[in-house]
């Protein structure tokens, strides 16, 4: 037993133009990582670099990854779809 941490680790990620990020799920509630605002609960709290279109991973379980090559320099707003509100959110710093 526990208490869950509804984040991302880091919650801030600098990158460079070509590489990968991965998210993995350690834990037993499911997710979704949400790069598209349109999901967004709150207005602002996905954004993306001009120009780039949505994104967002299938629900995630314990265990599952998801990748993503980010092309396109600029910063990035994301959130989790479920714990938005809970503050899951992080930022991709693509440089
Ligand atoms: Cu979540």
């Amino acid at each position: 037993m526990g208490t869950a941490r509804m984040t991302f680790l880091p919650a801030t990620v600098t990158i460079k133009v070509g590489d990968t990020v991965r998210w993995t799920n350690p834990g037993i509630v499911s997710h979704i990582v949400n790069f598209d605002p349109a999901r967004a609960k709150q207005a602002g709290s996905v954004s993306l670099p001009a120009g780039v279109g949505p994104f967002n991973s299938e629900e995630m379980e314990k265990g599952d990854t998801f990748s993503h090559l980010f092309t396109v320099r600029g910063i990035y707003h994301y959130t989790c779809r479920y714990h938005e509100n809970m503050g899951m959110t992080g930022t991709i710093v693509v440089r």
